[in-house]
């Protein structure tokens, strides 16, 4: 019997009128089960979007990537902040290889866009001259994946075992989602290619949901030799005497990803299914009981292929820390709570934070720099006027030789309010950054060093 990914039904938590609470159970017992064995499923949402509106995101996305070259650069990434917008062929990398797609990135919109500041420009949506209703249509997607994010994560909760005081504290971390949407094309892939459609990567935030055209043999997904479900189906295989191997390629993992030996399991696409995984910040969550999994595109078939995954993802400024839940859950599995195996223990993170030197990994290093080019080009000797006021907790570009000379983010511990009514020059700032060697630095500067850096504060401190 091939191995092929657990199909879990939404629709106990999407018609909670028309189902029951032994159906919600079931469906939270299989989240659950599908995070720990593979962190990925199909989850069928046949009862939530209908088959005319994905055909219809399909037929919008081939309608933009057939445009000529310079028609679909009019929305390119570099009239923003790099990150919203079109993205030519081979212009994202993973793992510093060019992968062969194109692409349009979407990000939850922001009060004061701000172009010069990583992720915090607009989003550039192909015009209705163009492409008529792309955006209308994708928007409605864009609220219905955000809906479904909410629901999914409600589901996942009850699996893990939150009280409910614990699901509204989770709930409030992911209640202004700072989602992401793409909308891949894919040309094939030459069969002497020796690169990658989109290569092998873990998701950074919460939920994936992928919707992607019909097209069989692309997207992939790599089961460790160590997953459970995969050593019962090889043993299983073997005693039928079929081939060892589960419906996939035995493969090891790219060397700068680890030698772990496993198999990529192909993830075809399923009628009224998106293809759900999970992604870093569960890993954190759950301190590595639920994984994220890397996954990878080859497309080598005859079409253009077209995808759209939407990642639902924490709050920009939420701190995603272990989740007693998970805690509970450890110590039921034979009392490591306080002791995660040390491949899993993760340190908590703003998520903003964490998205921003992802999304800086994703060029070439020639290509596009994501730190945001203002900071330089003030002289950091230019005295401010009128002088600018921080409070506690709020993220900076701090000029220092710390960090070799050179624009830092770090955030604001203290500041000099005694001498905030005189001039300038007096006034002094106490921030704390972490230097190139990764070490808490405290520092105090004056207002010719610090520079505004997004309009967002960090959760946890309070001015
Ligand atoms: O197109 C696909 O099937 C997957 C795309 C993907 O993994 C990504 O954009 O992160």
């Amino acid at each position: 019997m091939p191995l092929t990914l657990p199909v879990i039904s939404i629709a106990p938590y999407v018609h909670r009128t028309d189902t029951n609470e032994a159906e919600r159970r079931a469906t939270s017992a299989a989240l659950h089960e599908a995070c720990v064995n593979y962190g990925f499923f199909y989850l069928d949402i046949s009862s939530f979007a209908s088959h005319e509106e994905t055909d219809e995101l399909e037929r919008l996305a081939h309608q933009f990537f057939e445009l000529p070259q310079d028609a679909k650069d009019v929305i390119s990434i570099e009239n923003e902040d790099l990150a919203r917008g079109y993205q030519r062929l081979k212009q994202n990398v993973t793992n510093g290889k060019a992968d062969a797609h194109e692409g349009i990135d979407f990000y939850r919109p922001v009060e004061q866009p701000e172009k010069g500041w990583p992720l915090w420009g607009e989003n550039q949506w192909p015009s209705d001259e163009v492409v008529p209703k792309f955006k209308a249509t994708y928007e409605v997607w864009v609220e219905k994946m955000k809906q479904l994010g909410l629901i999914v994560m409600e589901a996942m909760a009850a699996g893990l075992g939150l009280t409910a005081e614990e699901w509204l504290d989770l709930r409030s971390k992911v209640d202004n989602s700072f989602w992401v949407m793409r909308v891949i094309g894919y040309p094939p892939l030459p069969n002497d290619h020796d690169g990658f459609s989109c290569g092998s990567h873990k998701d950074y935030g919460c939920l994936t949901f992928l919707h992607a055209d019909s097209t069989p043999s692309a997207l992939q997904v790599f089961l460790p030799a160590s997953t459970p479900a995969l050593a019962s189906a090889q043993s299983a295989n073997a005693k039928h005497g079929d081939a060892a191997s589960a419906n996939g390629l035995e493969d090891t993992l790219p060397r700068e990803q680890g030698v772990e030996e496993g198999v990529w399991l192909m993830a075809d696409p399923k009628p009224g299914c998106v293809v759900c995984n999970i992604g870093e910040m569960w890993e954190i969550w759950t301190q590595g009981l639920y994984r994220s999994t890397l996954h990878r595109v080859i497309h080598r078939g005859s079409n253009y292929r077209v995808s759209v995954p939407f990642f639902f993802e924490p709050n920009y400024t939420a701190r995603i820390a272990p989740l007693p839940a998970a805690i509970r859950a450890w110590e039921k599995l034979g009392g490591q709570a306080t002791t995660p195996p040390p491949n899993v223990k993760r340190d908590p993170v703003v998520y903003g934070d964490f998205l921003r030197q992802k999304v800086a990994g994703n060029f070439e290093e020639s290509g596009p720099d994501l730190r945001p080019p203002y900071p330089p080009t003030i002289s950091p000797t230019h005295t401010m006027d009128p002088v600018p006021t921080f409070v506690r907790g709020e993220t900076v570009w701090l000029w220092t030789s710390d960090s070799g000379n050179s624009w830092t983010q770090a955030t604001v511990l203290s500041i000099n309010n005694a001498a905030k009514h005189e001039s300038a020059r007096n006034i002094s700032y106490n921030v704390i950054f972490f230097d190139r060697s990764n070490r808490k630095v405290a520092t105090t500067v004056g207002p010719a060093l610090i520079r505004r850096c997004s309009p967002v504060m960090r959760e946890g401190i309070t001015a």
